[in-house]
């Protein structure tokens, strides 16, 4: 790996004194005359799983009450077009470590890949500057991790009870609780106690809430019972015109399991997923069995009691997956919050970034969906907010299109460290400190690969801007999709090929022409002149 000396510099803003700390590996910069607002930094990255910006109040208040993120966006900044590269969890989170699109950091897929920890990454480059760093929860990238002074990792995607950790050692332990109060937990032990306190941080506490099954906390099950939520206006759609959502297999309502997902279980009943349901609810001890038992077995008995059919049962689904969602954020909200005591508590509020995002945006119900992998708007998306260190002034919505491949330059730049070159990602450390970047990206690129695979959403990459989306499914199917999402946000109306579309086409087209030569993509769409040269 390439030395901090030697790297050649991307970003051009270097926070002075900041990187003199950096590289000496002591908070030696206030000493030497640096001012609060320049450093060091540290960064606090709280990323959680399959969490929609629909499912957080600072994004949309119809459904979720989550005061604690919304202490961030309030007191912060709150990204408003913020996108992921290929919207799956370890593929995202590749992305983010490297600042690199899949087709460069070798993480296509959650099937098929492992990730080649020896390449750098932003937790490599900042603890060779000095940093202290820390990893606790979902890692989901197969191999083990690298570039962290202290370590826990949850199997795969973990379990929300009585949780297995693997150790640094290799070994893998067991803790009795909920996973993402056991995160918090050691996340806030090793702020407390294990890190040195003389150097710089960056702690990533990375949550497997609220990945499916949804599986809340026992404190939280009664939470939201007699709520009934308004069904999103596309829950049945039927996809005219767009082929591959046709074969996607992630509906609500023919695909959620009703005892895996919404736990329907009895045992005179069966389903596909009832051998993996038992197998968490077997995690939990007698008292958590107790707890969730006295919840769910009236709901049960009444579900299989009304035999519900057709639109009913998909009416019924949509609202236990909800209630279910919610219950999970909630665990999650608090867990934030005890979080930001802590950092308030200690004073470092000031000199701390702290990120809240999730690996990618979720359905929930909208195209009659739940999972992601689409590059359509609610998958795309990613929430991101944060709350910004003393100094950084801006505040409230920002409209500049990001991607997950941004984190890692923006965390090296507030670091001080210089952007390697091959760093993918354009660090928008600029835009949080109030300043509007003229030459700032005017689309994103996207490429999901993962198929034939579970929900069997097939392989695309497309361009967006700042409104229009051009989509190409292939591999076993060739099907071009252009939205106008200022006049059909929910992506209802496949404009290609329709009369009069030409133009914004073409214009469409050459972007992401560009946008995969920039990327230096090797799956390209080629036009019939190219593909004869
Ligand atoms: C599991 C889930 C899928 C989900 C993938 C990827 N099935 O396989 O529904 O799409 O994870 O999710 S489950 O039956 O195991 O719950 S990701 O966020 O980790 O990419
Ligand atoms: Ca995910």
């Amino acid at each position: 790996m390439k030395t901090t000396d030697n790297l050649i510099l991307k970003g051009s803003i270097l926070l002075p004194g900041v990187a003199v700390m950096a590289m000496s590996g002591t908070s030696s910069c206030k000493k030497a005359g640096a001012s609060e607002q320049e450093g060091p930094y540290n960064i606090v990255y709280i990323m959680t799983d399959d969490h929609t910006a629909q499912m957080m109040s600072c994004y949309d208040t119809r459904y979720a009450e989550t005061p604690n993120l919304d202490r961030i966006a309030n007191d912060g900044v709150k990204f408003v077009n913020s996108y992921v590269a290929n919207s799956l969890s370890g593929p995202s989170r590749a992305c983010m470590l490297t600042g690199k699109h899949s087709h460069k950091n070798g993480f296509t897929d959650n099937t098929t890949c492992v990730f080649d920890a020896s390449q750098p990454t932003f937790p490599k480059y900042l603890q060779e500057a000095g940093y202290q760093t820390a990893l606790f929860g979902k890692w989901h990238l197969e191999s083990l991790p690298q570039g962290f002074d202290r370590w826990e990792i949850v199997p795969g995607q973990g379990d929300y009870y009585n949780p297995d950790f693997i150790i640094e050692s290799g070994d893998t332990i067991q803790k009795q609780g909920y996973l993402t109060n056991l995160i918090t937990d050691m996340s806030l032990n090793w702020l407390e106690n294990e890190r040195d306190k003389e150097k710089p941080f960056c702690i990533l506490i990375h949550h497997k809430a609220i990945h499916r099954n949804w599986m809340a906390d026992t404190c939280h099950l009664a939470l939201y019972e007699d709520k009934t939520f308004p069904l999103p206006e596309n829950y049945f759609d039927n996809y005219e015109g767009r082929e591959a959502a046709k074969t996607a297999e992630m509906r609500v309502a023919d695909h959620m399991d009703p005892i895996y997902d919404l736990k329907m279980n009895r045992p005179d009943k069966y389903s596909d997923l009832k051998a993996r349901y038992e197998s968490y609810y077997n995690r939990m001890d007698s008292a958590q069995k107790a707890k969730w038992d006295a919840f769910y077995d009236p709901i049960i008995e009444d579900f299989y009691a009304q035999n519900l059919q057709g639109k009913d049962l998909a009416e019924w689904k949509f609202q236990r997956y909800m209630r279910d969602y919610l219950k999970t954020v909630k665990s999650l909200d608090e867990n934030v919050g005890r979080v930001l005591d802590y950092l308030e508590e200690k004073d470092l509020l000031k000199n701390t970034l702290v990120v809240y995002t999730s690996d990618q945006g979720f359905y929930m119900g909208e195209h009659g969906w739940f999972d992601k992998r689409f590059m359509y708007e609610e998958s795309l998306n990613t929430p991101l907010i944060m709350h910004l260190p003393e100094g950084f002034n801006r505040r409230g919505d920002i409209t500049q299109m990001v991607q997950n491949i941004d984190y890692a330059p923006t965390f090296l730049e507030l670091a001080g460290v210089p952007v390697p070159e091959d760093i993918q990602g354009e660090s928008f450390l600029s835009i949080l400190k109030g300043e509007d970047p003229e030459d700032w990206r005017d689309a994103i690129y996207y490429h999901f690969y993962e198929y034939p695979a579970e929900h069997m959403v097939k392989r695309h990459y497309g361009v967006r801007d700042d409104r229009y989306k051009l989509i190409h499914f292939y591999n076993d199917i060739d099907a071009w999709e252009l939205y106008d999402l200022q006049e059909d946000p929910h992506e209802m109306n496949n404009l290609y090929g329709k009369p009069g579309m030409e133009e914004i086409t073409g214009r469409m087209m050459e972007k992401l022409r560009q946008q995969q030569e920039k990327y230096d993509d090797p799956i390209r769409h080629l036009n019939q002149e190219q593909r004869s040269i």
